[in-house]
C-alpha cells in the first residue's frame, strides 16, 4: 500500500509539472522538465544544446524517437522564437509530454513510428525578461546592438516611470494625437475614426522617456535581434531587430544547419503569435510562379486548406484574429527555403464569449465588437474572473511633455496572449491532437501491382509501381525544385549471379501526391532472388522480395 502510495504521489508531481501550474517557467526550469521529459523515455530521447545566445543560454532540442533516423520520418516542434509567448513555450513542452506518455492505439505510439525535434525556446534572451525585475514583452536577444542606426548601443531602454516593475504604455493627451478610448471601454485605445466625434485624442508612447533626445521614445534598448525577422525569406533589411544580414545569430542559424541536415522531417510545427491554419495562406499563380516564388506552390496551398479543415475540426478557435506571418519569420522561412510544410498559431487565443451580459441583463457586447482583440480579452476574463490584468491610467510628470497630461497604464506586459498556464491544459490536448491527426495521414510508400514475366530462358521482365498510399503527398511541391528535399529512390537488389540487361539499379523520382504513383520496369537476367525497395527519409518505405525461377 504504501509503495503504492508512493508511486501515485510520483505520477501526481510529475503531472503536476506539466498541468497544474502557477507560472511559465523560468529557463532553469524549463532545462529541468527536459530531463525529466528524457527521464521518461531514455531510450526514445536525447537532449542536446543546440547553440548558445549572446545572453549566454542555452538553447535546447529535445530528441524523441527511435530506430534508423535518417528513414524515419520527422517533426520539428518549436516555440520561443521571440519572447512575448511563454504559452507557446508551455504548450511545446506539453505536447512533448504527452508525446512520450500517450500510449496510442495498440501500442502504436507516435514516438514509435516518428522522431520529434523540439525546441521550446529558440531565443532565451528574450524569454528570459519574462521573468526578470523589469517585465516587458521583449522581442530582442542579448546582442549588443545599435537598432536605429545612430551611432550608441542601447541608449534608449524603457523606463518604468511608475516603478511597479512593469512596462506598459504611456498616453499623453494630444490634440493632434492618433488613437482614443473605445467607446465601449475606454481602456483600449484604437486609432481614431472621426476626430470630431472623440471627447479625447491621445499620443500613446511605451513607457519610457527620450532619453537620447532624439525624437523617439525606446527605440534603443537592451539588445538585440528579432530572431523571428532574421530568417532570409522575405528578410526586412534595415528594420529595427532584423540584424545586419539573415540569419546572422547563433541560435537561428545552429537551427538552420541541423535542420538543413535533417532530410527526414517533414514537416514544422510552431507555436508563435501567427496563424495560417485559421486563416489558410491561398494560392495565387502570379505568386507561385515568381523566380522568386513568394507564395504557396498550387498543391501546397491545396494540402494547408486540407490540414487548416484538420485544425478547425480539432482546435476550438472561434473566429480567429489574423495573426500573419511577418517578414524574415520562422514560419515562412520553413517553407520556402526549408521546403516543408510549415503550420503555425498561437495555441491559444481568448475564446469568444458572445453571451456575456451587463449588469442590467442586457447583451453588452456583440460579436462584432470582439473583433477588436483587446475586447475580446477583457471579456473572456472578466468572465473567469481574472482581475489584475490591467495598470489603471495614472497621472504622471513626463519630463518630454512639460505641462501636459501624461498617464501611464495599459494592459500588463504578456497578459493578452498569455493566459494562466492552467488553460493551456485543454490547449495541449488540443494541439497534440492535431499533430496526432496530422501524422495518421503522412505519406506511405507502396510496392503495389508487381509482376515477373519469363521472356525467354533465364531473362525476367520484374514490372510494377510505387503507389503513395497515405493521404499527404511526399513533400512539398516547392521541396521538388530544390536540392533540400530528396527524391524518391526506387531501387533494385541483385543476387550476385544476376545481371541487370534493362533499367537502372537506382532511379529517383520526384514527390507523389496521395494516389500518384510511377511505374518500374526492369528486365533481369539469372535465377535468384530480387528485392525492390522504394524510399524516401520523410515517409514510410517499403520493399518486397521476389523470387526469380
Ligand atoms: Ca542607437
Ligand atoms: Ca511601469
Ligand atoms: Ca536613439
Ligand atoms: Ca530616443
Amino acid at each position: 500500500m504504501r509503495v503504492l502510495f508512493l508511486t501515485l504521489i510520483g505520477l501526481l508531481s510529475l503531472y503536476s509539472f506539466g498541468n497544474a501550474q502557477e507560472d511559465y517557467r523560468t529557463l532553469a526550469e524549463i532545462e529541468s522538465q527536459l530531463t525529466e521529459l528524457k527521464n521518461l523515455a531514455p531510450d526514445h530521447t536525447s537532449l542536446k544544446t543546440l547553440a548558445t545566445s549572446p545572453g549566454d543560454k542555452d538553447v535546447w532540442m529535445l530528441k524523441v524517437g527511435r530506430g534508423d533516423e535518417e528513414l524515419t520520418p520527422g517533426f520539428l516542434v518549436l516555440a520561443g522564437v521571440d519572447g512575448t509567448h511563454p504559452a507557446g513555450t508551455h504548450t511545446v513542452l506539453g505536447i512533448a509530454e504527452k508525446i512520450l506518455t500517450e500510449e496510442g492505439l495498440e501500442g502504436s505510439r507516435l514516438m514509435d513510428r516518428f522522431y520529434f525535434y523540439i525546441v521550446p525556446v529558440l531565443s532565451p534572451d528574450a524569454y528570459a525578461q519574462y521573468h526578470s525585475d523589469l517585465r516587458y514583452e521583449r522581442y530582442f536577444n542579448a546582442r549588443e546592438t545599435d537598432i536605429d542606426r545612430d551611432g550608441r548601443i542601447s541608449e534608449d531602454p524603457y523606463n518604468d516611470l511608475d516603478g511597479n516593475g512593469l512596462i506598459t504604455k504611456v498616453r499623453i493627451e494630444d490634440p493632434s494625437g492618433t488613437y482614443t478610448g473605445h467607446e465601449k471601454d475606454d481602456r483600449v485605445l484604437v486609432p481614431v475614426k472621426d476626430r470630431k466625434e472623440a471627447s479625447v485624442l491621445y499620443r500613446v508612447i511605451s513607457e519610457g522617456i527620450d532619453e537620447d533626445k532624439d525624437g523617439e521614445f525606446n527605440e534603443d534598448g537592451e539588445g538585440g535581434i528579432n530572431l523571428n525577422m532574421n530568417f532570409s525569406f522575405d528578410y526586412p533589411a534595415f528594420k529595427p531587430g532584423a540584424g545586419e544580414h539573415a540569419v546572422s545569430e547563433e541560435e537561428n542559424r545552429a537551427l538552420a544547419e541541423f535542420l538543413f541536415e535533417r532530410w527526414n522531417i517533414y514537416a514544422v510545427f510552431s507555436y508563435t503569435r501567427e496563424n495560417n491554419l485559421s486563416h489558410p495562406v491561398t494560392y495565387d499563380a502570379r505568386k507561385a510562379s515568381q523566380r522568386l516564388v513568394t507564395g504557396p506552390l498550387e498543391r501546397d496551398a491545396a494540402v494547408s486548406g486540407e490540414v487548416a479543415d484538420l485544425f478547425q475540426e480539432l482546435v476550438n478557435f472561434e473566429d480567429a484574429p489574423e495573426m500573419s506571418q511577418g517578414p524574415g519569420s520562422f514560419s515562412s522561412w520553413a517553407y520556402f527555403h526549408y521546403c516543408r510544410f510549415s503550420f503555425v498559431n498561437p495555441g491559444w487565443i481568448p475564446p469568444m464569449l458572445v453571451d456575456t451580459t451587463d449588469e442590467n441583463g442586457a447583451n453588452g457586447l456583440d460579436r462584432g465588437l470582439l473583433k477588436n482583440y483587446d475586447l475580446r480579452y477583457i471579456n473572456w476574463a472578466e468572465n473567469e474572473g481574472i482581475e489584475d490584468y490591467f495598470v489603471d491610467w495614472k497621472e504622471i510628470d513626463h519630463p518630454d511633455f512639460p505641462g501636459r497630461r501624461a498617464e501611464v497604464g495599459g494592459f500588463k506586459p504578456f497578459v493578452r496572449y498569455n493566459p494562466p498556464p492552467e488553460y493551456l491544459v485543454e490547449v495541449i490536448d488540443e494541439q497534440y491532437n492535431f499533430i496526432d491527426s496530422f501524422a495518421k495521414k503522412m505519406p506511405k510508400l507502396q510496392i503495389e501491382d508487381v509482376r515477373v514475366e519469363e521472356l525467354e530462358n533465364r531473362v525476367f521482365r520484374v514490372r510494377g509501381r510505387v503507389v503513395n498510399t497515405g493521404l499527404l503527398p511526399t513533400s512539398t511541391a516547392l521541396g521538388d525544385r530544390t536540392r533540400w528535399v530528396r527524391d524518391i529512390r526506387s531501387r533494385i537488389l541483385l543476387d550476385e549471379d544476376q545481371d541487370l540487361l534493362v533499367g537502372h539499379y537506382r532511379d529517383f523520382h520526384k514527390s507523389l501526391a496521395p494516389g500518384e504513383y510511377f511505374e518500374f520496369n526492369w528486365l533481369v537476367s539469372g535465377r535468384g532472388n530480387v528485392v525492390i525497395e522504394a524510399a524516401h527519409p520523410m515517409t514510410f518505405d517499403d520493399s518486397v522480395n521476389l523470387e526469380l525461377r
